[in-house]
């Protein structure tokens, strides 16, 4: 009698489940209801302006986290809060739950897509190097870079530059992980790197800040592609990146997405004429 108690005991805990599901709909759908509660959305973003940004203050800026805090608004989330976190570290933070979102500049490609749900696409930006005046090592792709056997690349840890130079045959050890864009920018001007990638408009706010004549940004890198991100969301809360994909289209349509990117230099058409479905299935 003791066994079917115990087997009677575990099939009601399992229809209690069932049940609940059921009446409040899937955990999927309840994420939104869940973050209009909660009053906020937690974000991930690297602090790497323009794609996002923190000032002095704490303020969160920068065209990713700007366009996701009007999509939340509009959905009825009422803020952001926003967590720094290195690019390799980002997916595993959202996976683990310590985000609902990653709205950084991550930009989608095949083996992202098949870790997280992404928006459609949001900014689109191609590849550079800074180096220092006169590109003394004649870079001009990562290529270059793995054939000077002396040379050395910075770029973010898990980043995509990090990748494109390992792909590019660049050996481990002469890919140095560089935290931020002012330590890549020291490490340059110290001659401690001889290049330091990240995006283009990453790259050119750097310069535009450093205010060094001795700086060369080599624009695009050669051979590598141009990238967009999304606003990348857990697998599970589908339902979350659709309310959000619905929000978004009705901006670029209005015109309100291109008034929020293009201040910091992205381009709403090149944003517009792409999809998460062609980007996820580049090569
Ligand atoms: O998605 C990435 O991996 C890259 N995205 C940005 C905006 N900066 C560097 C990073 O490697």
């Amino acid at each position: 009698m003791k066994k079917l108690g115990i087997l009677a005991g575990v099939a009601g805990l399992a229809l209690t489940a069932v049940l609940a599901a059921s009446s409040t709909g899937s955990a999927d759908d309840n994420k939104l209801e869940q973050l209009k509660a909660q009053g906020f959305a937690r974000v991930a973003i690297a602090n790497e302006p323009p794609y996002t940004a923190v000032a002095a203050d704490g303020k969160v800026s920068g065209a990713a986290p700007d366009v996701a805090r009007e999509v939340f608004k509009r959905l009825g989330v009422g803020d952001i809060v926003a967590s720094i976190s290195e690019y390799g570290a980002m997916i595993p933070g959202l996976q683990a739950g310590r985000f609902d979102v990653v709205t950084a500049g991550l930009f989608m490609k095949p083996e992202r897509c098949a870790a997280v749900v992404y928006s459609e696409p949001v900014l689109c930006d191609a590849e550079a190097m800074l180096v220092k005046k006169g590109n003394p090592k004649g870079f001009k792709s990562y290529e270059d870079v793995a054939k000077d056997t002396s040379a050395t690349i910075g770029a973010p840890g898990g980043g995509t530059e990090e990748k494109l130079a390992l792909n590019a045959g660049v050996p481990r050890e002469r890919v140095i992980v560089v935290p931020d864009g002012q330590s890549g920018l020291k490490m340059l001007q110290d001659g401690r790197i001889d290049a330091y990638s990240l995006p283009v408009l990453s790259i050119n706010d750097l310069v535009k800040k450093a205010n060094d004549p001795n700086l060369e940004v080599i624009a695009p890198v050669q051979g590598a592609p141009v990238y967009c991100d999304g606003a990348a969301f857990k697998k599970g809360d589908e339902a979350l990146r659709d309310a959000f994909d619905v929000e978004l289209a009705k901006m670029k349509k209005s015109g309100e997405f291109a008034k929020i990117i293009e201040p910091y230099g992205f381009s709403a058409a090149a944003a517009m004429s792409t999809t998460r479905d062609k980007l996820c299935a580049a090569k």
